[in-house]
């Protein structure tokens, strides 16, 4: 469940569930963005627009900024969250935190170095904050001395070089702008607990818009040529009328290839959804979408985060946000030296090497056909082809591929070898050899004789006796719901609507006791689930069962009735109260009543 990390970070949290609740809100129709800033633009355009955002599925965020010279730890103290809120989590004074300019002074700072890490990690593109929270530009800003060139003895301009090493690489380059939260200019907004320093911060929020935050817009859009081609904006709050953000809105028009997110506020709703730290369960069908994601566990640099995911994580966060029409936004943050950290540089180059080889399967690509995982890894297509790439590889040397089509052929993707296949009512099953050409994910590549035609799989089957397993990981998904390791458990039961759906083969019908084995927090105490098939339902209490990973059984109310055999659907949606979550759920077992 998202819930627990929320809880250990409370900032993230609120901030990353708004935006959440926004996008899903937002995913309901396709809308062209550019219609917000009046110019017209037919679905064509907009395709071709997002032609490289769409295959390049795998980008850099880089979060670099004056935060990186406190890393986390503020007069000798740690201060909790999140590197780069370091000035407001630790409601440092405004005019100490700038006193820290003159201590930055990133001379180990390669353009091109990191633009060529980027590179061999596979990336396609970078987006780098450009003014974050505390308001501190990392460009050489004429319309405010509190930025890298001026207030730093740096004297040099990263955005400039960056720019410069990404045109000669052949990468894309964007910027994110925080345009509404900015702690160090007064009338910058300030979400989660306000100002705090009030001298300094106090002031209206469109005066800090005319003064600051537009003119510094305009110096990023006119200044750094060809670039950008991104502009990723951040933390919306209500003071982002549709009026103002009409005005951000109005700069655009002029840079009509820009690819900009949806969280300017105001109403808009951009161009891409960008779910933070999560990866939703069908992606954003009909939206172009953006997860992304720290390394550790803070985005700006924090001295004592070694948190670091591993490498497995990453890269399959990576497939599995492809095979659901995604691109992975993935976060380093350098120190204030201006390097990378090293644990960080060898995952993505990790990444990289399997991209190598395998990029095919990734680059390009669309959602996988199938309205589910597969139990055995994910599934990505592009012209004509699938391709399945196997976290788990099957002990039997059999894959099976639910598909229709009357004539397939397979081949590993890494040494061309050929696989045999054959047709079967339930697919068509590969054989494979006996170990995995890769431990962490290997691909496979098929040839379709036309579209795919996926064959519902059946997700479980009823035993001998009449019961029935309903796991975790065989049902599909719906809305933000997630699956979640360690143990498989559908967790994030936090958006109304959402539900687990098993399709199930049913041949000794009647009456059943239902049994859920699930974990509740003692935070989130009081919603209920409702389990149904067909007319039938039965509702269910979650008790606490101490903590997230507290595993209990516990009976709903009543009986579940599955009147005749054949294939059913057996779905659990939450009624949820807000602000809670349902529970983190393992598995349901139906077990009939002897009558
Ligand atoms: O508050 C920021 C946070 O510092 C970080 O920049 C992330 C990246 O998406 N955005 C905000 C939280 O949603």
């Amino acid at each position: 469940m998202q819930l627990p990390s929320l809880l250990r970070n409370i900032i993230i949290a609120a901030v990353s569930l708004s935006l959440l609740g926004m996008c899903v809100q937002a995913s309901a129709q396709d809308v062209p963005s550019a219609q917000s800033t009046g110019a017209i633009e037919t679905p064509a355009h907009r395709d071709a627009r997002m032609a490289w955002w769409r295959a390049a599925r795998f980008g850099m965020f880089i979060h670099w900024g004056l935060y990186s010279v406190p890393a986390g730890v503020w007069q000798g103290k740690d201060v909790d969250g999140i590197g780069e809120w370091i000035l407001h989590n630790g409601r440092i004074p405004v005019a100490d935190y700038k006193a820290l300019a003159p201590q930055f002074n990133p001379t180990d700072f390669d353009a091109d170095a990191w633009v060529s890490l980027a590179k061999a990690a596979g990336m396609k593109y970078i987006v780098i904050t450009t003014k974050h929270h505390d308001g501190f530009a990392m460009f050489h800003s004429k319309v405010n001395p509190f930025n890298i060139y001026d207030a730093t003895p740096f004297k040099r301009d990263p955005l400039k070089e960056l720019a410069k090493a990404c045109k000669k690489q052949g990468i894309k380059l964007g910027f994110y702008y925080s345009q509404d939260q900015d702690w160090t200019a007064p009338g910058g907004a300030a979400l989660l607990g306000g100002h705090w320093d009030p001298k300094a911060q106090d002031g209206d929020f469109a005066t800090y818009l005319k003064d600051k935050a537009i003119p510094q817009m305009q110096e990023l859009l006119n200044n750094y040529k060809p670039f950008p081609a991104v502009i990723w904006f951040d933390t919306p709050t209500p003071d982002m009328t549709p009026e103002l953000a009409g005005k951000i809105l109005a700069l655009l028009k002029d840079h009509p290839q820009i690819i900009w997110n949806n969280r300017l506020g105001g109403g808009d709703r951009g161009d891409t959804e960008t779910p933070e730290q999560t990866i939703p369960a069908n992606g954003f069908p009909g939206r172009d979408w953006e997860t992304c994601m720290t390394i550790n566990d803070t985005w700006g640099f924090k001295s004592k985060d070694t948190n670091f995911k591993s490498t497995e994580t990453l890269l399959r966060n990576l497939i599995d946000i492809a095979s659901k029409g995604g691109n992975y936004l993935l976060n380093v943050g350098p120190t204030s030296k201006g390097v990378i950290p090293q644990p960080e540089a060898d995952r993505l180059l990790a990444i990289g090497a399997w991209l190598k080889v395998n990029g095919e399967a990734i680059y390009g690509t669309t959602a996988s056909p199938f309205k589910k995982q597969m139990p055995w890894g994910r599934v990505t297509q592009k012209a004509g082809k699938l391709y399945l790439a196997v976290f788990d590889w099957p002990a039997d040397g059999k894959l099976l591929l639910p598909i229709s089509n009357s004539k397939i052929s397979a081949r590993l993707l890494a040494s061309a070898a050929k696989l045999e296949a054959v047709s079967t009512p339930d697919g068509w099953q590969i054989s494979l050899p006996p170990s995995a050409p890769d431990p962490i994910a290997s691909v496979i590549e098929v040839d379709l004789d036309g579209p795919a035609l996926p064959i519902t799989p059946v997700s479980a089957t009823q035993a001998p006796d009449g019961s029935i397993k309903l796991n975790a990981d065989c049902a599909e998904l719906s809305g933000v719901l997630h699956l979640e390791n360690d143990p498989p458990n559908i967790g994030s039961w936090t958006q109304v609507g959402d539900s687990a759906v098993w399709t199930v083969k049913v041949t000794l019908p009647g009456s059943f006791k239902v049994s859920l084995n699930y974990a509740l927090d003692p935070g989130s105490n009081g919603s209920e689930a409702v389990i149904s098939s067909g007319g039938s339902s039965v509702s269910f209490d979650p008790v606490v069962t101490g903590a997230w990973s507290t595993y209990q059984d516990s009976d709903a109310h009543g009986l579940l009735n599955i009147s005749s055999p054949g294939v059913v659907q057996i779905s659990v949606a939450g009624k949820l109260k807000p602000g809670l979550g349902l529970m983190n759920l393992r598995g349901i077992t139906l077990s009939p009543t002897r009558s």
